[in-house]
């Protein structure tokens, strides 16, 4: 299959809710899309790159130029026969991993349609249904996080991640266990402590948390091995991990007990496999981590979970949670017991909403080759 144009384009899109982490509250989103098309196909993915440099380097205006001038230029009047074999033609770019991810994916997506194929049984997936979690991030009060969890357990899923930060964790998660003693939790900190937090974060452990994800540096492994070695609760890393490399070199340090698997993170589908492969070697589960994506992401995080390493609930939650209307049909729903059932449909299952999508468009270009090449 030939690469013939990139196109991408930004829509804004607002949250029907704010979502706060350690590192800020977003409103809404500036979405970047990638749609690859190659020989009368488009594939179509999402880069989750935010819209600034704060869970990583990389953010919305990072990801346009590198795609722009970097990574379409190197595919463009390239031909692959499996979408797996494209990484290498972006290798020279260093880094960029949610840019890379963006257009890797889109060559997946357009590989699918191209072979009729479901796109979860191309990535090697065996899972026929996938278990669903939701992020729950930082609320004006506790009263209000009460409420959504109350909410979240009544629509059926499986497992309640809250975000924390010093000031709003303790006695956030000892209020959540005294309502709920049973129920699969676990907390996201995004880097927000330090080593010398250990007496405090020792005080997780007497909440049965089924993880705590990222408490240090974004860019850290050694000293969440040191971390770990002093906790009960599994440390679950998501900045950290960055490829394949990262994780071999964690699961050897014992820095995490469990592993989050982002794909924008990682670079894209080959590298999230690569990643999923190692931990299942070493029997280390991973769940699919999410990036309040639109359903274009949702979708392919969807297709991802299938692979059968993803034993635990994941934040793949449905469209209704963050948009008032999705841009892609149907909708992503989670059914009662928290779970998405996978179609044998090729592609993902999705139909990308076009005029919706034009409504939404602020900006969008078109690389069609023979400018720069890499
Ligand atoms: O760390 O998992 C995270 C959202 C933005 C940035 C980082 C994270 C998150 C989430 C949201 O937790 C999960 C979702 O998409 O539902
Ligand atoms: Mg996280």
């Amino acid at each position: 299959m030939k690469v013939e144009a990139v196109t991408i384009r930004e829509l804004r899109m607002p949250l029907k809710h704010f979502f706060e982490t350690s590192f800020g509250r977003s409103e809404g989103r500036r979405v970047l899309l990638v749609t690859a098309h190659c020989e009368g196909v488009e594939g179509w993915a999402e880069c989750v790159a935010g819209d600034g440099p704060f869970f990583s380097y990389e953010w919305i205006e990072t990801a346009w130029a590198t795609i722009r001038d970097f990574l379409a230029p190197a595919l463009i009047g390239k031909s692959f026969a499996r979408a797996k074999d494209t990484p290498a033609l972006m290798s020279r770019v260093r880094g960029h991993n949610m840019a890379k991810a963006a257009v890797e994916n889109a060559l997946w997506d357009a590989d699918a349609r191209t072979k009729q194929q479901p796109l979860w049984k191309l990535l090697g997936g065996t899972l026929k249904e996938i278990a669903c979690g939701v992020s729950i991030g930082i609320q004006n009060s506790h009263e209000h996080l009460l409420k959504k969890i109350e909410t979240e357990l009544a629509a059926g899923y499986q497992r309640i991640k809250v975000k924390v930060k010093p000031g709003w964790d303790v006695e956030v998660l000892a209020k959540i266990r005294q309502r709920w003693p049973k129920i699969l939790l676990s907390c996201d900190a995004n880097s927000a402590y330090r080593p010398t937090d250990l007496d405090h974060l020792r005080k997780f452990d007497n909440f049965n948390l089924l993880m705590i994800e990222q408490p240090l540096w974004d860019d850290d492994i050694f000293q969440h091995s040191k971390l770990q070695k002093e906790l009960k609760t599994s440390i679950c890393l998501d900045e950290s991990i960055r490829q394949a490399r990262d994780a071999e070199a964690a699961i050897a340090l014992g820095a995490c007990r469990i592993i989050n698997i982002k794909v924008g993170r990682l670079g894209g589908f080959t590298e999230a496999i690569a990643v999923h492969d190692l931990c299942r070697k070493h029997s280390i589960p991973v769940w699919c981590g999410g990036m309040l994506e639109t359903g274009i992401g949702r979708a392919h995080n969807i297709a991802l979970s299938t692979l059968p390493n993803f034993r635990l609930p994941g934040d793949v939650s449905a469209s209704k949670r963050y948009w008032i209307e999705d841009i892609v049909e149907p909708e992503i729903e989670v059914s009662p017991p928290g779970t998405i059932a996978v179609q044998d449909t090729p592609g993902t299952g999705y139909e990308i909403k076009r005029h919706l999508i034009e409504k939404l468009t602020v900006r969008t270009e078109t690389i069609r080759g023979s400018a720069a090449s890499v």
